[in-house]
């Protein structure tokens, strides 16, 4: 696992050097499995994470946002690395912090296999979360080694409302939610990178991620194996919650297509109860 993980932080390295000094910010001419256009450094930060972790002890197969079928490398090995190669990269142009994610599943994608899950925030530092049994964040230093810093823990409640998908499609019972917190003092904060914003959430001690079901999406937009499973999982190490509105736990869920989506909620323990509350009446 620990090799693996060097690589993973070898390959965020490799792009955040791309992103550093960035000319092409042109689209390809292809969309993505879930429809997305792809943008050329989306391609090459999948192929930058393809070609180390190919050569990585332990991996079995990669599943990427920008791949439509699963690779196989090895039968005979145990990891299955889930991951988006840049997270937020729409807003590559406009110099807002993007990420990439990455989920450790053995033997096979499913929440209840996940070992590990990591993520790297490309913003004014290079810094790297790494979550086995607790999140622990990792700073890039000026010899091109990452550097532990802490734990994260989330407080029992946050102050953060970072709430996503288009507001004119969500239910009555989502806005008056949503609402709500505001009226309780919570204030906005929402990048439209999850990496960024949830990272925001994590380092402040608390609030609420969310990105619900919507008329036009009724499955939500993030998907399961590389978004919101390695979320949901680091949240939860953190002392916080996650849930899809219904359920105890985005990590029960189950999904058959590796491009799967699901409504999501991440946050500190208080948000995520009173979300449960209000969805009951969904
Ligand atoms: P991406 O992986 O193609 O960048 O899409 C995922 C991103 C998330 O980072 C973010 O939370 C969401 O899409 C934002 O969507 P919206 O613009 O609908 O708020
Ligand atoms: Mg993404």
């Amino acid at each position: 696992m620990q090799e693996l993980i060097n690589d993973i932080q070898k390959a965020v390295i490799e792009i955040s050097k791309e992103l550093r000094y960035l000319k092409d910010f042109d689209y390809t001419t292809s969309q993505n499995a879930t429809g997305d256009n792809q943008l050329k450094l989306d391609v090459k930060s999948d192929e930058i994470i393809t070609r180390i972790l190919k050569q990585s002890k332990g991996v079995k197969s990669l599943i990427s946002e920008e791949k439509q079928e699963q690779l196989l490398i090895n039968e005979n090995e145990k990891y299955v690395v889930a991951y988006d190669p840049l997270d937020g990269s729409s807003l590559v142009d406009v110099n807002f912090a993007i990420g990439s994610i990455f989920a450790i599943y053995e033997q096979k994608a499913s929440a209840k296999n996940l070992k590990a899950a990591v993520y790297a925030i490309y913003g004014v530092r290079l810094e790297l979360i790494v979550c086995i049994d607790t999140p622990k964040l990792f700073r890039l230093n000026e010899n091109d080694e990452f550097a532990f810093v802490k734990d994260l823990k989330l407080n029992e409640k946050g102050k953060l409302n970072a709430s996503g998908g288009t507001q004119k499609n969500w239910s009555n019972i989502h806005r008056a939610f949503i609402k709500a917190l505001f009226d309780e003092g919570y204030r906005l904060r929402y990048s439209g990178a999850m990496v960024s914003d949830l990272h925001q959430i994590l380092l402040k001690g608390g609030g609420l991620f969310s990105y619900p079901a919507t008329t036009d999406a009724p499955n939500g937009k993030l998907r399961a194996y590389f978004e919101v499973f390695p979320f949901a999982f680091i949240f939860e190490k953190a002392g916080g919650l996650s849930t899809n509105g219904k359920n105890n736990s985005l990590l029960d869920l189950e999904f058959e297509k590796i491009h799967a989506s699901t409504p999501c909620f991440l946050g500190s323990k208080y948000e995520i109860e009173k979300l449960k509350q209000a969805y009951k009446g969904l």
